[in-house]
């Protein structure tokens, strides 16, 4: 199993959460502006998309959008999941809501919009990490332990951070909980983020 990654990117999520399952796998930076990757394959033909990340398994099939890699991880790493007749739906809401309400309204602040664009990206942001804040059933969103859905959580808390964006009190407090798990320590270094 490969999976594309680019420092710092999205893609961080799904590498730290291969090395939480405890997975044996490969992984291989891509530069997204000439869409190639460090050993020199055409990205684009690995996936039209374009972007990180993206899982190659062993049978050769990719899989793209974190919210499918991560998921894939949770059904085959339990302990990365939650129990429960609803365990996957909740599981899957959490997701969705941080790709598509936070992720999302990150993303003007990688690519500097107007001052207006900016603005309302942080209004965005702020509002989405207070939702989050308050529906942590614990150290984690789902409890004592970080599901997938951390994961990702932790990259978005690493950006809102780098953007010196106000987080709640207990969204600072999982993102160093976080950021002392070995799991994440391995994922950060070899990233060189650490
Ligand atoms: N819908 C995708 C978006 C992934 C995404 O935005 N990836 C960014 C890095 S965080 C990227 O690779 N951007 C480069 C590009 O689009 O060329 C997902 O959720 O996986």
């Amino acid at each position: 199993m490969k999976l594309y990654y680019c420092p710092f990117a999205c893609s961080l999520a799904d590498h730290i959460a291969l090395e939480e399952a405890g997975i044996d796998f490969e992984r291989e930076r891509v530069d997204l502006k000439l869409k190639v990757t460090a050993s020199g394959q055409n990205y684009i033909k690995l996936t039209s998309k374009g972007y990180v990340p993206a899982l190659q398994l062993d049978n050769g099939e990719i899989i793209t959008e974190n919210v499918a890699i991560l998921d894939w991880i949770a059904s085959h790493y339990p302990k990365l999941g939650i129990r429960g007749e609803l365990g996957r739906t909740r599981l899957l809401e959490a997701l969705a809501y941080i790709s598509t309400e936070l992720h999302r309204s990150l993303r003007p602040l990688w690519h500097s919009g107007s001052d207006q664009e900016m603005a309302e990206a942080r209004a965005a942001i702020e509002t989405r990490l207070e939702f989050l804040s308050n529906s942590l059933a614990g150290d984690y969103l789902f409890g004592e332990h970080p599901t997938v859905a951390d994961c990702y959580l932790f990259v978005m808390l690493l950006w809102a951070e780098r953007f010196g964006l106000e987080v709640p009190k207990p969204l600072v407090g999982l993102r160093e909980r976080m950021r002392t798990r070995p799991a994440v320590k391995v994922a950060l270094a070899i990233e060189g983020l650490s």
